[in-house]
């Protein structure tokens, strides 16, 4: 019998609270996204000679400020007393009752939320994986981007460069005004890459059930994975129509907030791949609360960016879908990119989860209020 590991999860010593600001190299576009820079909070809890990170993001400054700003009320929270990890995560949640249950307070307490999870597997001296119960890790990862704003080459060109590096797919944006001539970018696509290959398309929310309705029996034929946000992300009614009408599967969940949002859209009927998005979950005390509600009705459960943390929660998956990775966003905050071998995303061995902010990024791109 092994010697039961004593986590006595120590009182939260320090919070450091950071925001970081990157400029993209040229702006791009989706269906409904502008986006000129990334911009990042972060949060470092430290406890016991160890400290935990998590994150989360947004594409405005002040919409990070105002993450940051909450979650500057939300570490003094966590400093309150000592608690396990859940009973931090409830009294974050108890904290911002009065301001509300999504948007920048969810989104802050899911940075220090993912930070305690970090700090606690770091305390046990187990990769996240482990102590989230799982056994084998590695999951299909598809490649992320082609956006509106690109000419269809650049879309090829970058999905060709996704295949030669071993990845499963890639997933492209469609959502424009002219859905035909999205359709058309799709099949040249398509067409460019090796059949065994996926392919899937991303609208972000930009049409109408009918036009994603037209769009999708268009390409009924080009076999792709997933339609991802085909419409109103709350129009759960709208998207199951879709989800029953096409054979393309649909899939959806980023922009739903915490175990509500889950519930309201599997009570809707649901979609063929529920997409969880970690930072809009609340954190990995909700995801791992929401896999079961999504397993429970025999949907495959798949992770919205954060790709060196979705490595572990994927992992703990019964029905893990494939992990997203967006390498040009994410990759230049960590120390370490993410492990992808042969198109498997591998979560760290290490104790924790295996992210470090990078001391380049912090130079270039950290900002000191
Ligand atoms: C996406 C996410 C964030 C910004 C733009 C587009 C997209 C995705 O929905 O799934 O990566
Ligand atoms: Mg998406």
């Amino acid at each position: 019998m092994a010697e039961a590991t004593q986590i006595e999860f120590p009182a939260v010593e320090e919070v450091r609270l950071r925001r970081l600001a990157m400029p993209l190299e040229e702006p791009i576009r989706s269906g409904i996204h502008a986006i000129d820079s990334i911009h990042l909070f972060t949060a470092e809890v430290s406890a016991g000679g160890s400290t935990g990170l998590g994150y989360a993001f947004s594409f405005r400054p002040n919409e990070i400020a105002a993450v940051a700003a909450l979650g500057a009320d939300l570490a003094k929270v966590v400093m309150e007393g000592r608690r396990g990890v859940r009973a931090h995560w409830q009294a974050m949640w108890d904290h911002l009752n009065f301001i509300g249950h999504e948007g920048a307070g969810v989104m802050a307490m899911a940075a220090i939320d993912t930070a305690l999870w970090d700090l606690l597997a770091r305390e046990a001296g187990l990769p996240l994986y482990r102590l989230l119960g799982a056994a084998e890790p590695g999951v299909d990862v598809y490649g992320a981007g082609g956006w509106i704003s690109w000419p269809v080459e650049r879309v090829v060109e970058e999905a060709r460069s996704f295949a030669a590096a071993g990845y499963r797919a890639y997933k492209m944006r469609v959502g424009s005004r002219d859905w035909r001539g999205d359709a058309e970018r799709v099949r040249t696509v398509r067409e460019a890459l090796d059949p065994g290959f996926g392919l899937m398309v991303d609208v972000n929310q930009a049409w109408s059930v009918d036009v994603a309705m037209r769009f999708g029996q268009a390409l009924e034929e080009v076999g792709l994975i997933w339609i991802e946000e085909p419409t109103d992300a709350q129009d759960h009614a709208g998207q199951a129509r879709l989800a029953r009408r096409l054979h393309t599967p649909i899939a959806a969940g980023e922009t739903l907030w915490g175990r509500r949002g889950f519930t309201e859209l599997l009570a809707a009927g649901g979609v063929d791949v529920v997409q969880l998005d970690l930072m809009r979950c609340g954190g990995i005390t909700p995801f791992m609360a929401i896999v079961p509600l999504v397993e429970a009705t025999r949907a495959p459960v798949t992770s919205h960016l954060f790709t060196p943390i979705s490595a572990h929660l994927l992992a703990a998956c019964a029905r893990p879908y494939m992990a997203e990775h967006l390498p040009s966003w994410f990759d230049p905050f960590f120390a370490q990119p993410p492990r992808i071998v042969d198109g498997t995303l591998l979560p760290t061995e290490e104790p924790g989860i295996g992210l470090e902010l990078a001391a380049s990024a912090r130079e270039r791109w950290e900002v000191r209020s």
